[in-house]
């Protein structure tokens, strides 16, 4: 264990990196818009991918799929929502249309829909009034990639999509996000539709201003994989040609088999999306947060049997990791529950559910309450910090926050005011034991981002620490610091 070295911090040596220049305030200019904000209190959230698919036991449909064959008998969207809202989910994404051209909405442009199967309700106003329900936020997929719509690779594809797009933002309340899925699996001598983005995006903004567009979006970017695997520094500011529709589209899924190749890549062009010394080279900058998606099981849509791959179970245990990765590492999650044939949401995924939802919340019980957590300045003095808002001044070292006695500290949670830009790059935190008064270093850290989850291996009867940002582009404004302690 290293001793405390105050020299470290961010006001003395930042790393040798500029703190005040042209370069940081150029970086800490670029901040996310109010709809990104908002968004990003969201944190965990769920997709529901249902539809033909489900009832033929796919993954991708080709858009010949027989109408009649759709008839989820037992559908509730009210079980969904009472389950997901159980996981502490805060919204639901609903393939409204995936990229067999299947509507699960009453839509004028097609007859492809759900109105005119057995079932015959529309599920995307179900759902969205089971949200209502429920506190939850109503999310719309609808795949750009259409195999059934027959003016697919002409202009008035584009017309079809943005009137499709109109109803879904004008009959269903408010939506937070709208989910362009960039997959396409024409290959070369296939249909190719050059996508109108600009006019997708004005259509959403029009109608859904507070919503933010993902993936092929300008909003919320594609973490490059799709088995929620993390970079270890993830960053919001990103070059803007880093995420360009083209290249998404380039590294998603063109083939329905590939569940597991696209579960482990992890988008090795860009590993470093947005450090300095990657952010110096570009001009043009975006505030773009990473989500990063992730199913249940093996495959998006719901499969009774084994699908493609026999052991690609995820266990409770693993998406309960997922999520310390993705919510503690500066990522939203996004957890796919597939309903099954029955329009339920099976045992089989309530009982991961539970788990999950018991892993998760485990190292959050229990906080230190306020009146324990003072700046650290660097003549030894300390300041107060009543207001749970920790803005470093120039001379503040570190968050200096005190156990109470008997107690031993379990797990970290922090959050940067995102409101200034990322700023944090790294930081350690030091513990003080009864004994010699030395503090000792227990962790070190990168970036924080929209939330960082430290989990301690073994509790720490330390009687005090300090949370110490030792580099950083400005200085750092953290929003939010929870202790727990046991
Ligand atoms: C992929 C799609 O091809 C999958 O079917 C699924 O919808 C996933 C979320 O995105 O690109």
């Amino acid at each position: 264990m290293n001793k405390i070295k105050i020299a470290d911090a961010w006001c003395l040596s930042n790393n040798g990196y500029e703190l005040y220049g042209r370069e940081t305030d150029r970086l800490t200019k670029v901040t996310p818009s109010e709809r990104q904000l908002e968004f990003l209190d969201m944190k965990y959230y769920n997709f529901i991918h249902f539809g033909v698919n489900t009832f033929y036991n796919r993954e991708w449909g080709d858009g010949k799929e027989k109408l009649k064959k759709f008839n989820p008998k037992r559908l509730d969207t009210d079980q969904w929502c009472e389950i997901l809202k159980g996981t502490g989910s805060k919204g639901v994404i609903i393939t409204a249309k995936h990229h067999d051209g299947f509507c699960l909405f009453d839509t004028k442009y097609t007859q492809h829909n759900v109105m005119n199967t057995p079932f015959g309700k529309d599920i995307v106003k179900m759902l969205s009034e089971s949200c209502k329900k429920y506190g939850l936020k109503l999310g719309i997929y609808l795949s750009p990639w259409d195999r059934h719509e027959e003016t697919y690779g002409t202009e008035s594809y584009n017309d079809f999509f943005v009137n499709q797009l109109t109803e879904l933002c004008q009959n269903y309340g408010e939506v937070f996000t709208f989910w362009f899925d960039g997959a396409c699996g024409e290959g070369k001598n296939g249909k190719k539709q050059i996508y109108d983005w600009d006019r997708y995006y004005s259509t959403i903004r029009k109608y859904q201003p507070d919503a933010v567009i993902t993936i092929c979006g300008p909003d919320v970017r594609w973490i490059g994989n799709e088995g929620g695997k993390v970079r270890e520094c993830e960053w919001s500011v990103i070059p803007a040609e880093k995420d360009s529709n083209s290249l998404i589209m380039e590294n998603s899924q063109t083939d329905a088999k590939q569940l597991r190749e696209m579960a482990e890549k992890l988008d090795d062009c860009s590993s470093d999306l947005g450090s300095r010394k990657i952010l110096r080279h570009f001009r043009n900058l975006v505030f773009k947060p990473a989500e990063a998606d992730i199913s249940i099981t093996y495959g998006w849509f719901y499969h009774d049997t084994l699908y493609y791959f026999p052991r690609f179970k995820r266990s409770a245990k693993y998406l309960s990791e997922v999520f310390f990765n993705t919510v503690g590492g500066n990522a939203s999650m996004l957890l796919n529950v597939p309903p099954n044939t029955d329009g339920l949401i099976s045992e089989r995924e309530i009982e991961t559910l539970n788990e999950f939802t018991r892993l998760i919340k485990a190292p959050f019980r229990n906080p230190i309450t306020d009146g324990r957590f003072s700046m650290l300045r660097l003549d030894g003095k300390v300041r107060p910090v009543r207001d749970g808002y920790f803005d470093f001044d120039d001379d503040e070292t570190g968050i200096k926050v005190t156990i109470p006695e008997g107690k031993k500290l379990i797990s970290i949670y922090m959050e940067e005011d995102l409101k200034f830009s990322q700023r944090v790059e790294e930081f350690k935190v030091y513990a003080k034991y009864q004994g010699d008064g030395a503090y000792y270093e227990i962790y070190s850290g990168t970036v924080i981002g929209s939330g960082k989850i430290i989990r301690f291996p073994a509790a720490v009867g330390a009687e005090e620490i300090i949370i110490t940002p030792t580099q950083t582009r400005k200085n750092p404004i953290l929003k939010k610091v929870l202790i727990f302690a046991k």
